[in-house]
């Protein structure tokens, strides 16, 4: 996947109307936007479909989808024919899981995220044991799109090792959560970064900030 600066907004907030204010002012330095929970629960998945068509991007549906295979592929079935060009989905729920989405993706011409290791300080608790397996798993599978920490970034550089060169590593945790987007992008494709964008008093001076920093 190609991502516009490298930067792909995490568009958590709660209303189209919000979600339209900031887009008018900033769409014209992104092409790739991630979509949650909180958008889709507040506004329904129309949301994805919305800002995919009115802002011509490509979006990246965050669900984390963690269930039984046969669920998953609902989720993703459903998540894809609203518009959606990829899907995050969780590793530690076990290849079949991971499967079901794949299916459903290939079927549709779409795309997952395998998630590795999450950014947080808990992740360290229950996930980070298992996050360089889940890596593994993912190129067992044939995975090309993974998501891991930047506020760890000697684990993003061991998933980036296991996952190898040509893989594709988005990673969040950049700016509020304290992770560093040049340093970062040694071993990420690209980062997602959402509050310190669409929490700045200005977005563009912002994101204008964020894309200097990384290309000098
Ligand atoms: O900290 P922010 O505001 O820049 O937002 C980061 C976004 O990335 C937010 O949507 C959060 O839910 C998501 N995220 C993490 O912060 N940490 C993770 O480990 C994983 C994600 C995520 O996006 O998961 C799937 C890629």
């Amino acid at each position: 996947m190609e991502v516009k600066n490298k930067i792909i907004l995490a568009l958590d907030v709660l209303s189209m109307d919000q979600a339209r204010e900031l887009l008018d002012e900033i769409s014209d330095y992104l092409d790739t936007i991630k979509i949650g929970y909180p958008l889709v629960l507040a506004e329904g998945l129309e949301a994805v479909t919305q800002v995919k068509e009115e802002y011509q991007c490509k979006i990246i549906t965050d669900f984390k989808v963690a269930d039984i295979p046969a669920t998953n592929q609902k989720i993703a079935n459903v998540t894809f024919q609203a518009g959606a060009d990829a899907l995050i989905v969780h590793g530690f729920v076990g290849p079949d899981s991971v499967a079901s989405c794949v299916e459903s993706a290939e079927k549709q011409g779409k795309e997952v995220f395998l998630l590795t290791e999450m950014s947080h300080p808990g992740a360290s608790q229950f996930l980070q044991p298992v996050s360089m397996d889940i890596a593994h798993m993912g190129v067992e599978m044939g995975i090309q799109n993974y998501v891991g920490p930047s506020t760890r970034l000697d684990r993003l550089e061991k998933i980036r090792s296991i996952i190898g060169k040509d893989s594709f590593l988005i990673s969040p945790g950049v700016g509020t959560q304290g992770g560093d987007p040049k340093d970062t992008l040694k071993f990420a494709d690209a980062l997602i970064i959402g509050r310190s964008i669409y929490l700045a008093p200005d977005p563009v001076e912002s994101l204008e900030s964020i894309i200097d920093s990384i290309e000098f």
